[in-house]
């Protein structure tokens, strides 16, 4: 069986990085884990955009109008959303998530999930960073997996 997969190598690929401020100080934390992953597998710093958003429901615009652009091969999204006393969450988690699939789909663009849905600040912690990884480096390197798949693919 031949089997067809995305390697994790970059070439002059472009990257739009959309990170929330809600919550920045873990966020920026998914930042630097994406930046330092892209650019350990061949990124330059030029070929990386950062884009900030106000929280989590603005990602997917912002995606929508960076992957309209055709600037970018691919782009991840960054945020931490933490659950509250209210429905609030519930609702900024699905339509975060919807909406980046929804980018992704409508215009076939790799677009990474890195955003931390959360019951604590410690659970977020662990997972941009420390005991549970870095899932802001997770998601750039799902992107660089994507891009040379859809690549093999073909259009
Ligand atoms: N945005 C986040 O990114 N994380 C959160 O935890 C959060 N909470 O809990 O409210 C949050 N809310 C703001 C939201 O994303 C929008 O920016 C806001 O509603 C304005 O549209």
């Amino acid at each position: 069986m031949r089997t067809i997969e995305g390697g994790l190598t970059i070439r002059d690929e472009r990257f739009c990085l959309i990170a929330a401020r809600f919550n920045s100080t873990i966020v920026d934390r998914l930042v630097e884990g994406a930046r330092d992953v892209l650019c350990r597998h061949g990124a330059d710093e030029n070929q990386l955009q950062l884009v900030r958003v106000p929280g989590a429901f603005e990602l997917p615009l912002a995606a929508q109008r960076a992957a309209a652009s055709r600037q970018y091969d691919g782009i991840v999204a960054l945020g931490v959303v933490i659950r509250g006393a209210t429905s609030h969450y519930d609702y900024v988690c699905s339509e975060a998530a919807g909406g980046l699939q929804r980018v992704s789909l409508e215009q076939s663009v790799p677009v990474g999930f890195g955003l931390l849905t959360c019951e604590s600040i410690e659970q977020a912690l662990e997972r941009s960073g420390t005991k549970s990884g870095n899932k802001g480096a997770d998601a750039a390197l799902a992107v660089v997996e994507m891009i040379n798949l859809l690549r093999q693919l073909g259009s």
